[in-house]
């Protein structure tokens, strides 16, 4: 005890349990402590309670807290009869190493970091340890049964990882990484994150602060001393390079704070080696005494100006984006919707965030959405767009008529970053506010300012059912086909009618992206993962893993494309190592087919270049994922009918394992992608004179006022 050390080799952590009422406090001898607090149910660490003794010589009482698993205790000074300190003790660490709040103690920087992360209830933290990251390491086996290490096989797909659980569950996770290299890594995740606005705590190892710009190992410095922190700028909301284990507390705060609030996204810590082991006298505020509450709220003349507009319109369609699943505003949307009985139409971030078999569904707008979607929102005369940037996907380029006509249509734009209004499209009200208090507040006025329309008996709403018809008539073709190896379209028709209702369906770029954007139905909010604005291959598999981490009990199935899959296809060993048991369906075109589609819908038949996989000889080559999902230690097949699909995925789902169902899509343009709908202004080159010149009159008509 004199010298700080508990006398057990066994953990006991006690921490704030947040929000729960202690019990009644007994006393607890940490001198002997016989069961680690995380591994035994609360009523038997009560019985061996007894008396605390601080270094300092004063004496505690503890109130122990009853909290799910890991089982936290709550502890409490009785010093002068009121509670005025907390503490955290872990057998074996010495008491400077541990913290008490309201008291200044001394810890080094990974240490720090490592209790605000537990602090702020961070499960996990994944990454890859290097030279560049040894004290943190240290530090969190320090912490290990309160926050658990993750090691993925590639720092990017720690940042997906970490991504994929907090699309699900709103909550941020850390990703470690040393210095250099391995820091770098994390760009494309951290880029994916920033686009799509999603939420995660980025710890990179980086130089010495004594030794910056000598060229340590694995430090670039020729233009700028140990400048990693430039890398990741234009994609992450805030970075922080720290000098000094004393600015941590306040920098864990703040990055907390700014990830999680507003337009969420992802934030960087660039922690020198030395800082990381250096320590300083800290004092760490009570979690909760620095968090901001609340939402965003709209002004409410703009709302009430917002809910006249709507209530009086004929062809109202709300464009859903991403913020409505940030915000889990699913309630409020669909209520707005069928008060006024407006289409929903979705964006890529937005898929899933209105259930795709409500008659006012619109399905996609944009050039890889659906011809309804592009109907509806071109023709609307009231359009409320929440959560979304109208991106040029969605807008099919800009191009004035083709998925929107604003003016004339009545733009109200509500979005949560004043930078997105007005960007692309001229409002006739724009609205600063959270997705879900913004659209809550319009429904309150709508009912005041309108009675709920009966929609279902309005031309409107009966359109809205034709247009649907017909896009799934059009799909037709492809979604029956009983072509060997099958189309896409059908893959995925068979993979819906299979899955639960809520399944978790995680995609990324290339061909099944774009197809399950027009053709796979979402039936529950907030079901469908998909990299959005940055269009990342590779995100699927990793991304999976975090979600599967969240969701144990859910069905959670990766589609991807060979080209996707083998980007982070060493992430099967994580999913293995960890028993995440994934579904990760790959449909093989031995190609970047997308992009050769691409080749042929904008150049012509004859300029598919450099996207096949082809052997010297001309032989179409690919990989027997099948066998190498197996060699990974999952369950793995290859199939390429289209009644090989339902018995596949019932066994892949009855693996116990991760699994791998392989499937052997067809190859034949145009079955082997999805209808291009919209316009996507993709350049023609000059000496194409025809083609340019039909291009440069669709570009012409481009709104980029
Ligand atoms: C990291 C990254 N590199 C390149 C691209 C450009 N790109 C978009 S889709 C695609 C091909 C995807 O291939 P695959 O996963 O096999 O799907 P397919 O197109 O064959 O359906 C490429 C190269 C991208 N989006 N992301
Ligand atoms: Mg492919």
């Amino acid at each position: 005890m004199r010298d700080g050390k508990l006398s057990s080799h066994r953990k006991v952590c006690l921490v704030r349990a947040h929000g729960r009422a202690p019990l009644p406090a007994r006393d607890f001898n940490v001198e002997t402590p016989r069961w680690g607090v995380s591994a035994v149910p609360t009523h038997l660490f009560l019985q061996i309670s007894r008396q605390a003794r601080l270094p300092n010589g004063q004496n505690v009482g503890l109130a122990l807290d009853k909290c799910s698993a890991p089982t936290y205790a709550y502890a409490r000074e009785k010093s002068g009869g009121h509670g005025v300190g907390e503490y955290v003790f872990v057998a074996g660490d010495s008491f400077e190493g541990r913290t008490a709040m309201g008291k200044k103690v001394r810890m080094t920087g990974g240490e720090i970091v490592t209790e605000c992360l537990i602090r702020n209830r961070v499960p996990y933290a994944m990454g890859i340890p290097g030279h560049g990251c040894l004290a943190l390491v240290d530090a969190f086996a320090r912490r290990s049964s309160e926050l658990r290490v993750i090691q993925v096989k590639q720092e990017m797909s720690a940042v997906h990882m970490a991504d994929g659980y907090y699309r699900v569950t709103g909550r941020p996770l850390a990703v470690f990484t040393s210095i250099g290299p391995g820091a770098i890594n994390t760009a494309i995740g951290v880029a994916t994150c920033y686009v799509d606005s999603t939420a995660v705590l980025v710890i990179t190892g980086a130089t010495h602060t004594h030794m910056v710009g000598k060229g340590v190992l694995q430090e670039i410095e020729r233009s700028h001393d140990a400048d990693f922190p430039s890398m990741l700028a234009p994609v992450v909301k805030r970075y922080w390079r720290v000098t000094d284990p004393g600015q941590l507390p306040s920098i864990m705060q703040r990055s907390f704070n700014l990830m999680t609030t507003g337009r969420p996204g992802p934030v960087l810590i660039d922690l020198p080696m030395d800082v990381q082991a250096d320590s300083a006298e800290v004092e760490l505020d009570e979690p909760g005494t620095r968090v901001p509450l609340g939402k965003v709220k709209a002004d409410q003349d703009a709302i009430k100006a917002a809910a006249r507009l709507l209530a009086g319109a004929s062809r109202a369609v709300i464009l859903a984006g991403g913020g409505v699943r940030t915000a889990r505003a699913y309630q409020e949307l669909k209520e707005v919707a069928e008060h006024v009985g407006a289409a929903v139409v979705e964006t890529m971030m937005g898929k899933g965030v209105f259930p795709a078999d409500h008659p006012l569904f619109g399905m996609h707008a944009g050039s890889k959405g659906t011809t309804i979607g592009n109907k509806l929102t071109s023709t609307a005369d009231v359009l409320l767009a929440v959560g979304c940037r109208f991106a040029d996907e969605t807008t099919s380029s800009y191009r004035r008529g083709v998925s929107f006509s604003i003016p004339p249509t009545k733009l109200v734009h509500i979005d949560i970053d004043s930078s997105e209004i007005g960007k692309n499209y001229p409002v006739e009200i724009g609205i600063v506010a959270d997705a879900k208090s913004a659209l809550s507040d319009l429904l309150t006025d709508l009912r005041e300012v309108a009675r709920p329309k009966d929609y279902g008996k309005t031309p409107y709403f009966a359109e809205i059912q034709t247009l649907r018809k017909q896009w799934w008539d059009t799909l037709k073709d492809f979604r029956e086909s009983t072509r060997v190896p099958v189309t896409i379209s059908r893959m995925i028709k068979e993979i819906r009618e299979f899955l639960d209702r809520d399944a978790i369906v995680v995609s990324s770029s290339g061909n099944v992206q774009a197809q399950l954007l027009q053709e796979f139905p979402i039936l529950v909010p907030g079901t469908n993962i998909t990299s959005g604005g940055f269009s990342t291959m590779g995100f699927s598999l990793p991304a999976s893993l975090g979600v599967k981490l969240a969701m144990p009990d859910r069905q959670v199935i990766a589609l991807i494309g060979d080209g996707d899959f083998m980007m982070t296809m060493q992430e099967l060993a994580t999913a293995v190592q960890y028993d995440l048991p994934v579904v990760v369906v790959i449909a093989n075109n031995a190609a970047w087919m997308s992009i050769q589609d691409l080749q042929m819908a904008a150049y012509g038949k004859d300029h598919a270049y450099a996207c096949e996989f082809v052997k010297k000889n001309g032989e179409v080559y690919t990989p027997d994922f099948a066998s190498v999902a197996k060699a990974f230690g999952s369950w793995g097949t290859r199939i390429q009918k289209a009644e090989e699909i339902k018995p596949a995925l019932k066994s892949a789902f009855s693996a116990g394992k991760p699994a791998v169902i392989e499937v052997m899509v067809n190859r034949e343009f145009p079955y082997s992608g999805g209808p291009a709908v919209g316009w996507w202004d993709v350049p023609i080159p000059t000496y194409m004179k025809e083609k340019r010149a039909q291009y440069e009159a669709a570009r012409a008509e481009e709104d980029l006022t």
